[in-house]
């Protein structure tokens, strides 16, 4: 039904989601978030045992495919959602957690990389007059908006919107965040490329309180990765600043462990031969994941 040994088209991912959905209803169920601009499906997957009662476990909410090019971010996803799913070796993730994954969160820019422009980042949006489309989503999110590394020019790669969710795609996704952020206590989004865990604040160089708590269980996790060695480090002060980010904004909204995830390896455009390695070597972090999760409750 679906395979990690090529890149896929989004009508075969929607149609993998919507595989899963009519398969395993005790399992998956296929929620419709929004439309994003240019009208498809913004698609939440959410996973849950069978025997659990709805809305009573700690969640964990991971996203991908915020930027277009990061072709590796989506690949992951489906893979983390077919293993929760299909291997029922994986049954103790889903007693500890619930899981929401949305593996595309920007449909318009993920179809326009495979037909038009490779190296395409952004939604697909037309702002006013200009002959420049496209928003970074990653600078749209509504916490610190429109400040340090967010441009103003919707010609720059890291145009921020008109304003503060000001995109289809960011509204529908943090209006269902919102929704649920009584239960969500870990917050991944997946991007690529640099083999690194990102540790807000992004915005400035103020760390959170528990930035320790972060740090910790970040290391954990990351110390379960055989293949690729990934350095875990604080956005603001050992990366580069940027305002507007999706893990800044569900830091803020009081989700205690957020993180950005750059993917391996050192490019956007990685061989198909790494999908499986990749997400194989990522996969068993989310048991570290959901131990401590299972602890906040
Ligand atoms: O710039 C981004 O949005 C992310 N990197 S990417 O190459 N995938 O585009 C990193 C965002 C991390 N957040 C901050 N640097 N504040
Ligand atoms: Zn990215």
């Amino acid at each position: 039904r679906m395979d990690w040994t090529s890149y896929h088209r989004l009508d075969d991912i929607y149609g993998y989601l919507n595989y899963l959905a009519d398969t395993y209803p005790n399992i998956v169920q296929l929620i419709d978030i929004g439309t994003s601009y240019e009208n498809r499906t913004l698609y939440v997957v959410h996973i849950s045992h069978p025997s659990s009662i709805p809305e009573t476990k700690p969640a964990i909410w991971i996203d991908a495919g915020v930027h277009a090019r990061e072709w590796i971010s989506p690949a992951l996803a489906t893979y983390i959602i077919h293993q929760l799913v299909e291997d029922p070796a994986n049954e103790g993730l889903l007693l500890s957690a619930d899981w929401y994954i949305m593996p595309l969160m920007n449909p318009d820019g993920y179809e326009y990389s495979h037909v038009k422009n490779r190296l395409w980042r952004k939604s697909r949006s037309e702002t006013g007059s200009g002959k420049c489309r496209g928003v970074d989503l990653n600078r749209n999110f509504g916490y610190q908006w429109g400040d340090r590394g967010a441009y103003v020019d919707p010609c720059a790669k890291g145009f921020r919107g008109v304003k503060a969710f000001s995109e289809p795609e960011t509204i529908a996704t943090s209006n269902f965040i919102l929704k649920k952020a009584n239960l969500i206590k870990l917050y991944l989004t997946l991007h690529s490329f640099g083999q690194v865990v990102l540790i807000p604040w992004g915005h400035s160089a103020t760390l959170p309180s528990d930035y320790g708590d972060l740090l910790a269980l970040a290391k954990s996790a990351t110390s379960t990765f055989q293949r690729y060695k990934y350095k875990v480090v604080n956005l603001a002060t050992q990366f580069y600043r940027a305002t507007g980010t999706s893990a800044d904004w569900a830091k803020s909204i009081g989700i205690k462990y957020s993180y950005t995830v750059e993917l391996p390896t050192n490019g956007f455009i990685l061989p198909v031969s790494n999908i499986l390695p990749v997400s194989q070597d990522f996969f068993p972090a989310l048991n570290v994941f959901a131990a401590e999760v299972a602890t906040l409750h």
